[in-house]
C-alpha cells in the first residue's frame, strides 16, 4: 500500500461527507452518502452552466437574475428574453431563474416574511391548505415557514386577480370563491376552465419566470391566500430540485410517461404531490366529482365497482376488477370523460402515490391522451364481460 497514491481531492471529499453525517445525523448513512455526493456533482455542473450562462448574458446585453440552474432549465433560458411588457415596478423576466437546491447560505441571508395572523385566520388558511399539491412534499418546518408567509387577499367581483402576460408576482391559494381562467386563443379570451372554491393557481410565472400563462377573474365575492415570489422561490422551487431527484429515476420508468420529453416529465415532477395510504384507506369514491390523477409510486391498489341497482333493491356488492401497482396510473377516465369517478379505488397495503390536479394533467399529459383513451376503450370490453350492460363507465 505503500505507493499507493490518494487521488487529489479524496481526503476533502471524504472529510465533507463525515461532517455533514456529524453534523445532520442522518439515520441511513448511505442513502445520505448518495445524496451528499450527488449535491456535490450537481454544485460543480451548475457552476459549470453558471459560467456558461454569465458568457451568454454578456453576448445578448441582458442582466441575469440570477446564474445557477440545473440541466433542465437549459430549454428555458435560450427561450427567455428581455420582456418589454412589464408594467409599474413588476418585475422584467430576463433569464430562468433556476433551481439552487441547497444553497444554504443564501437561504439564510434571505429574510423570513411573516405576516402575523389571528388563531381563526391561521386555522382558516391551514384547511384551504390542506390538499394543495405543491405543499405536499415540503418538510413540516417549510410548510410552517410557508404558513407564516402567507397573506390574505378579499377579492370583489370580475376582479382580475392575474393578467395573461404579466410578470408573475405571487402565487395564490383559493380559500373561497369560484375564479375563472382564460386563455389567449387568436387574440380573444377564451375560458378553459374555472376553480370551484378550491385549488391554487399562478405557480407557473414564479417557477420558470415565464410571463402569467392566464388570465384568472373572480365571478364572485372571494378570499385567496397569497405567497410572494421570494418565499416561493426559497421554498417551493428549492423543494422541486429536490422532488425532482427524488422522482426522476422512478418517473422516467412510468410507461404512460414515455412518449413525453424529459424537460415535459419534469414539469409534471414539479407540480405532482405525494400522498401516503393506509392498507384499506380509500382514495377515490365511485360516484364522486373527480380532481386529481394518480400513480402508483410504491404498493398496490385495486379497483373495486359496485354496479347500479334498480329501484328498491339493495345495494350491490363492490366487485374488484383490477390493480394496480407501481409505475400504474388510475384516476384519469373521470377526467377524460368529464364524468363523475367509475369505481372505488383502495390501498392494497402501505401504499404512496403520486397526485397530480387536474389543470395540470389537461395542461402537461396532452401527449398521452391517446394511450390513455385506447385504454378507457379496454375497461369498457371488461366491463360488458363482467356486467353485462348494468354499469355504464360514461354514466
Ligand atoms: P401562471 O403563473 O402562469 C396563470 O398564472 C395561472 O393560471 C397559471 O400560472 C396556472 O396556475 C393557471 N395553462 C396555463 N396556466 C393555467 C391553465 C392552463 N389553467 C390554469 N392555469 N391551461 C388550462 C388547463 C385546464 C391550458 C390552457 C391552454
Ligand atoms: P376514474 O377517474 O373513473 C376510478 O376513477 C378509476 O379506476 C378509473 O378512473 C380508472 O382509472 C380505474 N373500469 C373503470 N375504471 C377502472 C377500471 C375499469 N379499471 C381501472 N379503473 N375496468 C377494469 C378494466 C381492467 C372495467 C370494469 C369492468
Amino acid at each position: 500500500m505503500s505507493n499507493v497514491e490518494i487521488p487529489a481531492g479524496l481526503k476533502e471529499l471524504l472529510q465533507g461527507y463525515t461532517v455533514e453525517v456529524l453534523r445532520r445525523r442522518p439515520h441511513n448513512l448511505v442513502e445520505f452518502a448518495v445524496q451528499h455526493f450527488t449535491q456535490i456533482l450537481e454544485n460543480h455542473r451548475n457552476e459549470e452552466r453558471a459560467k456558461k450562462c454569465s458568457s451568454k448574458s454578456a453576448k445578448k446585453g441582458v442582466t441575469f437574475e440570477t446564474n445557477k440552474s440545473t440541466k433542465y432549465d437549459e430549454e428555458e433560458e435560450e427561450d427567455t428574453v428581455e420582456s418589454t411588457t412589464s408594467k409599474c415596478n413588476r418585475r422584467v423576466s430576463v433569464c430562468a431563474e433556476a433551481y439552487n437546491p441547497d444553497d444554504d447560505e443564501d437561504d439564510d441571508a434571505e429574510p423570513r416574511v411573516v405576516h402575523p395572523k389571528t388563531d381563526e385566520q391561521r386555522h382558516r388558511l391551514q384547511d384551504a391548505c390542506r390538499d394543495i399539491l405543491l405543499f405536499k412534499t415540503l418538510e413540516q418546518e417549510q410548510f410552517s415557514e410557508v404558513l407564516d408567509a402567507m397573506f390574505e387577499v378579499l377579492v370583489k367581483p370580475q376582479e382580475h386577480i392575474i393578467d395573461q402576460g404579466d410578470d408573475g408576482d405571487n402565487f395564490y391559494v383559493i380559500e373561497k370563491g369560484v375564479y375563472e381562467i382564460f386563455v389567449l386563443k387568436d387574440d380573444v379570451n377564451v375560458c378553459v376552465g374555472k376553480y370551484d372554491n378550491k385549488g391554487s393557481f399562478g405557480e407557473l410565472a414564479l417557477m420558470y419566470n415565464t410571463p402569467r400563462a392566464a388570465t384568472i377573474v373572480a365571478t364572485e365575492e372571494g378570499a385567496l391566500w397569497g405567497l410572494d415570489r421570494a418565499t416561493f422561490h426559497r421554498l417551493i422551487v428549492r423543494n422541486n430540485a429536490k422532488k425532482r431527484r427524488m422522482y426522476e429515476a422512478f418517473i422516467e420508468c412510468v410507461p404512460l410517461l414515455k412518449s413525453l420529453e424529459l424537460s415535459e416529465r419534469m414539469k409534471i415532477v414539479d407540480v405532482l404531490g405525494a400522498r401516503a395510504y393506509k392498507d384499506g384507506e380509500r382514495i377515490i369514491t365511485q360516484g364522486e366529482k373527480a380532481d386529481c390523477f394518480y400513480i402508483v409510486e410504491s404498493g398496490e391498489v385495486k379497483i373495486m365497482i359496485r354496479s347500479k341497482t334498480k329501484v328498491g333493491q339493495q345495494n350491490n356488492a363492490e366487485v374488484e376488477v383490477a390493480r394496480c401497482s407501481r409505475g400504474q396510473y388510475f384516476g384519469e377516465l373521470a377526467l377524460v370523460t368529464n364524468k363523475p369517478r367509475a369505481a372505488s379505488v383502495y390501498a392494497v397495503g402501505e401504499t404512496k402515490c403520486l397526485v397530480i390536479d387536474i389543470r395540470a394533467f389537461e395542461r402537461l399529459l396532452g401527449p398521452c391522451m391517446d394511450i390513455m383513451k385506447r385504454n378507457i376503450s379496454q375497461y369498457e370490453d371488461q366491463l360488458v364481460a363482467l356486467f353485462g350492460s348494468s354499469v355504464d363507465l360514461k354514466h
